[in-house]
């Protein structure tokens, strides 16, 4: 990774509730996590408990993986690197603890769209000093179903929610932003570059209808001072409850 001026990062991610770091993972790491994922779906997937993945509508392409930390050792290192805590521990103003690694695929022509949500609807966590570095191990275009972010928006709390319907992204915000998608944030990256999203930023993004996958790395911290937040822990488990896993 190349040097980072923290104080600057921490300043626009205080200001905007995201940032971008290019060239966060070099081609060679990346080449190796896309290694190990594809060897990871077609070798222990099939052998994991059902919450470990979402499927899309077609019932066998891969949506979402959930839950690597528990299951593989090799991309649990990878996020707890000491150069990455780093920059994550800039962020929070404290200890980071891992809490989750996930992917959102987005694969070509299939990858379903992410309804508007702020992510501490799945989190529950009280402060909200939690954070997603999300890591596109694929290109992100216009075209394949780029996250939008909505600047500032994680300075309101968090919204109010509903059910989306939608596997794997099941609680929406109730009420989409009125900020037109012109002024909001596209993160267009290219492989191994990443953003960094405050668990309070409302983001979504479109379905993939092109033939390249957009495939996402996910690495979820928060502060080793959190909680869990009793009523927004209640509306999500009724939300998970409609539309698992969540
Ligand atoms: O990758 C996407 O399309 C959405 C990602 C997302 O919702 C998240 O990082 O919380």
């Amino acid at each position: 990774m190349n040097s980072i001026n923290t104080s600057k990062l921490l300043n626009d991610y205080e200001r905007d509730g995201f940032v971008v770091i290019r060239q966060f993972l070099s081609a060679a790491e990346v080449a190796d996590v896309r290694a190990e994922l594809d060897r990871y779906v077609r070798d222990d997937l099939p052998g994991l408990p059902v919450d470990a993945a979402t499927m899309e509508a077609d019932g066998k392409t891969v949506r979402n993986l959930w839950r690597i930390e528990l299951h593989n050792p090799k991309l649990h290192a990878l996020a707890e690197r000491e150069d990455i805590r780093r920059i994550i521990a800039a962020l929070m103003h404290g200890e980071p603890v891992l809490a989750a690694i996930e992917t959102f695929n987005k694969p070509a022509r299939v990858g379903s769209g992410v309804p508007y949500h702020q992510d501490n609807a799945y989190f529950c966590q009280t402060p909200p000093d939690m954070l997603t570095v999300w890591i596109a191990i694929d290109a992100v275009t216009p075209e394949n179903g780029p996250v939008y972010f909505v600047k500032g928006s994680h300075l309101g709390g968090v919204l109010p929610t509903k059910p989306s319907g939608v596997r794997g992204n099941s609680v929406g915000i109730a009420k989409p932003p009125s900020v037109p998608l012109a002024e909001q944030f596209c993160a267009l990256l290219e492989s191994g570059d990443a953003s960094i999203h405050h668990c309070n930023t409302i983001h979504h993004s479109a379905p993939n209808p092109t033939e390249h996958s957009r495939l996402g790395l996910l690495f979820v911290f928060r502060g080793s001072h959190t909680q869990i937040d009793p009523t927004l822990k209640a509306v999500y488990a009724a939300a998970v409850a409609a539309t698992p896993p969540a």
